[in-house]
């Protein structure tokens, strides 16, 4: 029989190795972490791989975990092998199919990444929560521990399918084991192919739907017969175990590593034993070793097949010596007695009437890690005299003192194992760099390898941790690393604002990515902290200039592959000529879908870095060092200073709950929160140059952070400046007479896109080196507590004033989004607009992530406290969620009318108060009148705001007088797919509320999967062949309506059309769409998205993107609603193609397709562009 083959995967990359086997079909859909499992079987078919039943498996993508489900169910139906891979809210989308799908006994496999769903937040990372969710649906849940096991188990989990035909629910833990990267023993097809139930596949065959032998599926049954039908599939659900062990018996006899439903580990008389599933069963493992071997006995019962509960079988492993059962739990069910995996074993225990202490405890929500430390304060408590029950381990309930104490560090991994902790800037490429490193040593030594990488919530820019294990013995810890040999810095601002070195072991190396080559520069530059580690650790200290050498080698911010060559020579872990060449290699492989410069000039990036490693000896006086101070900001509000600025400084998981409760309690947050973060971590920012600067405000527009402002400054308030570099100019116009303008940027928030200096018509700004513009910070500390002057020039709906525009305070800023991202532009000058009566309903994408990362919040607010106020429910029902908002809020602003009317009518109300109510009752309608209105009547009835009835009662309604913008964001993933039922029904209720979807072709927030919006022949993940058919046009479809208004914009190509069509839409007294043209990180853009301005333009002039409005008042005028904003196209559509990678690289990887889709994509785009010509002469 064909041998294993050793390769360095990561849990998605095994789950889908099975299930592309051993699949007819797989429906898909992205979802956070499982979406890697559809990427690969995507990229499979595409190139032609065939599986155990020599065909290409087919892969369809739904347009929701509901779709997809519904087709799970379908294609089951009809005979077809069927898995999907899912997690969290997109499983609890499929459990009303799984109850159908189980009550049939279909034999389907969902492999799910377990993931926490979304309740006082989202989160997306792992625990039990979606699957325990479903664990009433009739599925049997499977689950795998480690990555070996997903490679395993996911094999069990589909020959136990077809055995017993009955679907699965093969899970493991999300992220934690999803994307650890584990050297792993992978099984051949050819061995897959031997082990399956052929007959059994034959009787499912036998007995699908087929009009050759027809039979009728999901009837309605009455109380006559459905009761006892349910209970008919008892049978089936008995014999799930044996068949389970059975195939785990299969498969063991061909990998030698057997598996059972339960398995034991530890002393085999343990008293004392943890009962656990997932990931945290192999720290637990380790920790129980290490304290065997200190002389107890104590062990750890693995759960893999959760359902069917197979009592028998659990009680015949758990040691009959264990006095003492602790069951851990990684999930919570609010009110419950105990969670479910403590109830089951607890229930079991019952009924043998034997006498056992048996406790639960809680750990691991949200991927919070289980360490070896808190393993053995679990077994701790199961051994002290009285045992605290429903405990939570690693965190700090200092509230209903649930949690349990720790003891110190434990290092659980064996002796020799070398642990590496690496700081990396989110997309330096170090993360891929690092996995890179695990393949190359995974397959080049005999070592065990571990891969683990954490992210924050920064779509770009933003903390990684890439965590790495190597050693001659199996490594299980299944946590961060807390006793590092190698750590590495690859950003010098992180210097002081993290604790860099408190993981790091006594001896250890520390390398450093700083210009500061020199003993003198590290004095001037480290921070007490960082000094006083390297001392009193004794640590090695290294250098490297790594952005030198990246702007000699031409790779931008890409400083992978010169740390990657650092590690090589200091790590040891293979020779470094050795080491070097495969480096080359994977380079290669690597980027040559890219093309063969970036090839090129990576290999540059190594071959720059041979010799740049400095090693700089550590006075042994820096022990001695002052020590950090704290980090608080003076005057901030206590949130920022309780909360955020721990989360800030990786400090958040120390926050005790009493702080969160004080600050956050139901996860809701403050706003205006981001301005305090000065991340600083741009390289270059631009240089504002008054002279040549003609005062347009583009740069101000494009900026997608708000980083870059205008100014309108008084002579007086220019000589009051703290530094005489805050320099101005006059205000050119005549509504500016007297007053200085200056472009003021925040060089600590900026990232350094050069979207700004790139898109300025006279190069009025340079990118310059961060340090050469920091003094700049405090220009802008002064600019910000200057007078916003936006009286000065209006921008109205006849009359609309870009200029005009960028004179309001935007009230996003500063957000989490990648540099030179294409959708903030938008959302940031919709909040200069309405942003102080605006609510803000926002579909799950990157918008809520780069808008709604807690505990950073972008949005803000303006002098009197008012700005966007913001919610996010799901990514599926977010028009609907908007709607319900604009219910709300109108069926609200109607009482306080009503309160109004009676006010105006009742005897007694004095004369003022009476005059101002009838004035705003005139006006509520009326946005600004009605704000206007409504100050004045708040200032008349201050004086009444003690009293009882109607005055008093229309006083606590004062916050409702201003007339509310109602907006609902999302991308198109949402609008065109999950959520298009929703948007659609919205739309059709014809109410007043704001669509905006910031369209970027793709689900951009779960990496770039393809969606009904992404056009003809472009590639993105879940089309790796290319799209094949042509993007959906949304705008057509709500304009048939008839009563919406709709448009369609690129803010990059033309900022007034934009402008016009959001000042249009918010003045349309009914729904209204707009559809912006979003470039993306996800494109590829060539040069990067510092061409985002360049690229709208390019797109709108070759025809890929039309501009347009659709105003039904004008039919009402009885003029045409439609008119095309965009010229006539000009030059060659493929021209504008290959300037995304996205296109390029469908070209180089299936030539005639591309040819063939990139024609058809040129037709649809003038056909649709005839189309609308037709609409503006005809009228629509
Ligand atoms: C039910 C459900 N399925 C899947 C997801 C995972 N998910 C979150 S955002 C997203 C894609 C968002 O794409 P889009 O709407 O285009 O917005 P963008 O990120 O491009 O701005 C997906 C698939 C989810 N949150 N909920
Ligand atoms: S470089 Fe980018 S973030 Fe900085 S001011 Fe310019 S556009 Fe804004
Ligand atoms: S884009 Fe250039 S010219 Fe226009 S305001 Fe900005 S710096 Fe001045
Ligand atoms: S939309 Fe694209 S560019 Fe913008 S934050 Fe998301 S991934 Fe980044």
């Amino acid at each position: 029989m064909e041998q294993e083959k050793i390769e360095c995967f990561d849990g998605n990359s095994c789950a889908a190795h099975v299930a592309y086997a051993l699949s007819d079909n797989s429906v898909i859909f992205p979802i956070t972490p499982s979406s890697v499992m559809g990427e690969l079987i995507d990229e499979w078919a595409a190139a032609g791989r065939k599986n155990i039943f020599d065909q290409v498996v087919s892969v369809t993508e739904m347009q929701s975990e509901a779709g997809a489900a519904g087709a799970v169910h379908g294609s089951l139906a009809a005979g077809a092998l069927t898995s999907t891979y899912t997690a969290s809210q997109g499983l609890l989308l499929m459990v009303p199919n799984m109850y159908k799908i189980a009550g049939e006994k279909l034999p389907a496999v969902f492999h799910v990444t377990a993931r926490a769903v979304a309740g006082q937040a989202l989160s997306i990372f792992g625990d039990h929560s979606d699957v325990m969710a479903t664990r009433q649906t009739g599925f049997a849940l499977l689950n795998s521990a480690t990555v070996q096991e997903v490679m395993d188990l996911a094999l069990v989990s589909h020959l136990a399918a077809i055995k017993v035909g009955m679907p699965f629910v093969h899970f493991f833990d999300g992220f934690r084991t999803s994307h650890e990267v584990q050297k792993v023993k992978s099984i051949p097809y050819s061995v897959m192919k031997t082990m399956v139930d052929y007959d059994a596949i034959k009787k499912f065959h036998a007995g699908c739907l087929n009009p050759e032998h027809p039979q009728m599926r999901g009837t309605s049954q009455s109380p006559d017969i459905f009761f006892a039908l349910v209970e008919s599939s008892n049978k089936v659900y008995q014999a799930i175990p044996d068949a389970v062990q059975a195939a785990m018996d299969q498969v063991a006899a061909y990998t030698k590593r057997p598996i059972h439903l339960f398995d034991y580990v530890g002393h085999p008389e343990a008293t004392h034993v943890i009962v656990c599933m997932g990931a945290a069963a192999a720290t637990c493992e380790d920790v129980a070793n290490h304290l065997n071997a200190q002389g107890s006995k104590v062990g750890v019962l693995k759960v893999r097949l959760y359902r069917p509960w197979d009592a028998k079988a659990f009680l015949a492993t758990l040691p009959k010596t264990a006095t003492h059962i602790c069951v851990l739990d990684r999930t919570k069910e609010p009110g419950s007695f105990g969670e479910p995996l403590y109830l089951d074993v607890a229930a079991t225990i019952q009924e043998t009437g034997e006498s056992r202490v048996i406790i639960g405890g809680r750990f691991g929500l949200g991927s919070k890690d289980l360490t070896g430390a808190m393993a053995k304060a679990v077994f701790d408590n199961l051994a002290s005299a009285q045992p605290k029950r429903h405990f939570t381990v690693g965190i700090n309930d200092d509230i209903t003192f649930t949690s349990l104490p720790l003891a110190g560090p434990l290092d659980s991994v064996p002796k020799g194992t070398v642990q590496c902790l690496i700081w990396g800037l989110g997309s330096d490429g170090t993360v891929g760099a690092n996995k890179e490193a695990i393949k190359l040593i995974g397959s080049h030594t005999e070592q065990y390898c571990q891969g683990y990488f954490e992210y924050d919530a920064k779509k770009s820019g933003g903390l990684t941790r890439s965590h790495l294990r190597f050693g001659t013995k199996p490594i299980n810890a299944t946590y961060l690393v807390d006793h590092a040999d190698y750590v590495a810095c690859h950003h010098p601002g992180y210097v002081g604002h993290y604790h860099l070195l408190r993981d790091a072991r006594e001896g250890s190396v520390f390398v450093l990515n700083s210009p500061w080559n020199t003993i003198e520069l590290m004095e001037q530059n480290l921070t007490g902290d960082v000094k006083r580690d390297l001392a009193n650790k004794k640590i090695k200290l290294y250098n490297v200039d790594a952005w030198k050498i990246a702007a000699e080698a031409k790779v931008g911010k890409f400083i992978n592959m010169i740390m990657q060559t650092a590690f090589f020579k200091l790590s040891g872990v293979l020779p470094f000529e050795e080491a070097i060449k495969l480096l080359k290699d994977s380079v290669v492989k690597m980027y040559s879908r890219k093309g063969d410069e970036i090839v090129q000039k990576n290999i540059n990036a190594i071959d720059l870095s041979l010799n740049a490693v400095t090693e700089i000896p550590v006075p042994a006086e820096w022990a001695n060092a002052a020590p950090p101070k704290g980090f608080t900001i003076e005057g901030a509000p206590q949130f920022v200073n309780e909360v955020m600025l721990p989360c800030s400084h990786y400090e958040g998981a120390e926050l005790p709950i009493s702080t969160l409760l004080r600050n956050c309690e139901g996860g809701i947050m403050p706003t205006g929160t981001a301005a305090f973060e000065k991340r600083g971590l741009a390289v270059t920012v631009p240089k504002w140059n008054a002279e040549k600067c003609v005062q347009c405000t583009l740069c101000s527009v494009v900026c997608p952070h708000a980083v870059i402002r205008p100014f309108l400054v008084t002579p007086e308030e220019q000589k009051a400046a703290p530094q005489e570099s805050f320099v101005c100019v006059p205000a050119k116009g005549k509504e500016f007479e007297g007053l200085h303008y200056r472009m003021q940027v925040s060089p600590l928030d900026c990232t350094g896109c050069g979207v700004c200096a790139q898109t300025c018509p006279v190069k009025a700004l340079d990118m310059t080196p961060l340090e050469e513009e920091r003094y700049n910070h405090k220009n802008w500390e002064y600019a910000i507590t200057l007078p916003i002057r936006d009286d000065k020039i209006e921008t109205t709906v006849e009359k609309p004033n870009l200029k005009a525009s960028q004179f309001k305070q935007p009230l996003l800023e500063f957000s989490g989004a990648c540099g030179g991202c294409g959708e903030t532009p938008y959302i940031k000058l919709i909040t200069q607009l309405f942003g102080d009566r605006m609510i803000v309903a926002n579909a799950t994408g990157c918008s809520s992530i780069w808008g709604g990362s807690a505990p950073w919040c972008p949005y803000t607010v303006n002098k009197d406290g008012h700005g966007p106020a913001w919610g996010n429910s799901l990514f599926e029902d977010n028009a609907e969620y908007g709607y319900g908002m604009f219910l709300a809020t109108t069926q609200r602003r109607k009482r306080v009318l009503d309160i109004a009317n009676k006010v105006v009518q009742e005897a007694s109300t004095p004369q003022d108060v009476k005059d101002a109510t009838q004035e705003w009752i005139i006006n509520a309608d009326n946005a600004q009148k009605s704000k206007m209105t409504g100050n004045a009547l708040k200032k008349v009835l201050a004086a009444h705001q003690e009293e009882k009835g109607l005055l008093g009662e229309l006083w606590d309604a004062r916050d409702l007088f201003t007339k509310k913008s109602q907006w609902i964001f999302g991308g198109d993933g949402w609008a065109y797919d999950i959520g298009y039922g929703g948007l659609d029904h919205v739309l059709a209720c014809n109410d007043d509320v704001n669509i905006f979807v910031l369209d970027t072709e793709v689900y951009s927030n779960t990496g770039g999967q393809r969606s009904k919006a992404t056009p003809r022949g472009a590639q993105a993940k879940f089309a790796a062949s290319g799209k094949k058919t042509s993007k959906k046009n949304l705008g057509l479809l709500a304009m048939t309506y008839g009563y919406i208004y709709v448009a369609q914009v690129a803010i990059g190509a033309n900022q007034m059309q934009c402008l016009r069509a959001i000042q249009e839409a918010e003045a349309f007294p009914g729904p209204s769409l707009i559809v912006a043209y979003a470039p993306c990180l996800n494109h590829g853009i060539k040069g990067g998205l510092v061409n985002m301005v360049e690229e709208e333009k390019q797109a709108v002039k070759f025809g890929y993107w039309h501009l347009f409005r659709y105003n039904p008042l004008l039919a009402k005028d009885g003029k045409n609603p439609f008119s095309l904003d965009s010229p006539k196209p000009s030059g060659d559509l493929k021209d504008f193609l290959y300037r995304e990678v996205r296109y390029d690289a469908l070209t180089r990887q299936f030539q005639d397709e591309a040819e063939r889709l990139h024609t058809l994509l040129a037709q649809d785009k003038q056909k649709d562009y005839e189309r609308y010509e037709g609409f503006a002469k005809n009228g629509f």
